[in-house]
């Protein structure tokens, strides 16, 4: 089936098949409309041509049945694409509870990859194959774009927040990765490859890593950035008690509250002062360009391990494989 420069790229995600089905039923009815309108257009134009200059044209009522059925039909269709189309949207858009988080970054020009348990990679992507991943996003300078053709899954990766996607590989194999947003010169060299792999290939790949995981790497940093100078277990601390803070909602000294997700985070160590949690001065100093995407990611990693009580593991379904145990102890 596979060429070298195939037409279409081949379907290996779980919704690869529902966005096919849809653009090739949205193709295929534009198709059908432009072909009876130019049937028409012709039609009419030999039917209608011009005749001697006395003729008189003679007004026809269309039928009723005919009116009701060029409204109805058409209708019907549309609500069709729409309902169709929502339900993909939303498929597309509702991450699995049960996905393995992995984290990209986008620059000029190139995408690098992180995995919880250390593993870092540029331009390839290791993925364990039947198993829903997580995708969580954030670029180091401009817009770009991570899109996998053959999972049919595409995000803009932005400066300054992050955004997640997410897809489920059915197929095992090497596919392309692109940046799909025109980011400068060297835009068009900005591609990589993701290794779709069995569980316990990916595993094995995974063991390979000596750094540790992202989060200790994270509890590292927090001691090198002097965050814990600050951010003590006390209520003494100078700094709120960050663990088992992510999750949850956060009171703000503006009488508002926040949800500590990854976002807010991500404002609360680049930008502290956009958010002060009440109770506390805003003394915390910014880490804006001291620390960059990557730490950035080990810092949340941590933070997000620091559970208060005893972390809440979700059992691995029965499709996630051996990946899915080993994987939930290390970060979450
Ligand atoms: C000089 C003391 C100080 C240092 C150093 C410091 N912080 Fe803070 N941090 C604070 C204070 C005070 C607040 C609460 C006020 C605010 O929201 O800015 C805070 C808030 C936060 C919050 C939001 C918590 C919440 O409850 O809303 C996070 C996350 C955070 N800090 C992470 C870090 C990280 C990571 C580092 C190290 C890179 C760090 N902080 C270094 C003092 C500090
Ligand atoms: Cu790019």
């Amino acid at each position: 089936m596979r060429s070298d420069f195939p037409l279409f790229p081949e379907q290996a995600s779980t919704v690869a098949p529902y966005v096919d089905a849809l653009y090739l039923f949205l193709v295929g009815i534009t198709g059908l409309v432009s072909l009876l309108i130019w049937i028409a257009v012709f039609y009419f134009a030999i039917k209608y041509r011009r005749r001697p200059e006395n003729e008189l044209a003679e007004e026809i009522e269309p039928p009723q049945m005919l009116e009701i059925a060029w409204t109805v039909i058409p209708a019907i269709i549309f609500v069709g694409i729409f309902v169709a189309g929502a339900w993909v949207y939303f498929h597309i858009n509702r991450v699995p509870d049960d996905a393995l988080d992995i984290y990209a970054t986008g620059r000029q020009w190139m995408w690098k990859f992180q995995h919880p348990s250390g593993q870092r990679e540029i331009n390839t992507l290791h993925v364990p194959v039947n198993r829903p991943i997580r995708i969580t996003m954030a670029s180091e300078d401009v817009i770009h774009s991570l899109w996998f053709p053959v999972f049919r899954v595409k995000a803009d990766v932005l400066p300054n927040r992050y955004r997640t996607m997410w897809f489920e590989a059915t197929k095992t194999g090497r596919f392309h990765i692109f940046c799909a947003e025109y980011c400068g010169t060297q835009h068009s060299g900005m591609i990589g490859w993701v290794e779709v792999m069995e569980p316990t290939a990916y595993q094995r790949w995974l063991a390979g890593g000596a750094e540790g995981s992202l989060a200790s790497q994270g509890e590292k940093l927090f001691q090198k950035y002097a965050c814990h100078t600050c951010h003590t277990n006390e209520a003494t601390g100078r700094g709120p008690i960050l663990a088992g803070l992510y999750g949850k909602q956060i009171q703000l000294t503006n009488n508002s509250r926040v949800l500590a997700d990854d976002n807010y985070l991500r404002e609360s160590i680049l930008n502290p002062q956009a958010k002060i949690a009440a109770g506390f001065q805003p003394i915390m100093p910014t880490f804006q360009g001291q620390v960059n995407e990557e730490e950035l990611i080990k810092l949340l990693a941590y933070i997000r391990s620091m559970p208060a009580a005893a972390p809440v593991v979700a059992p691995p379904t029965a499709s996630a494989g051996p990946a899915a145990t080993q994987n939930k102890g290390t970060v979450q």
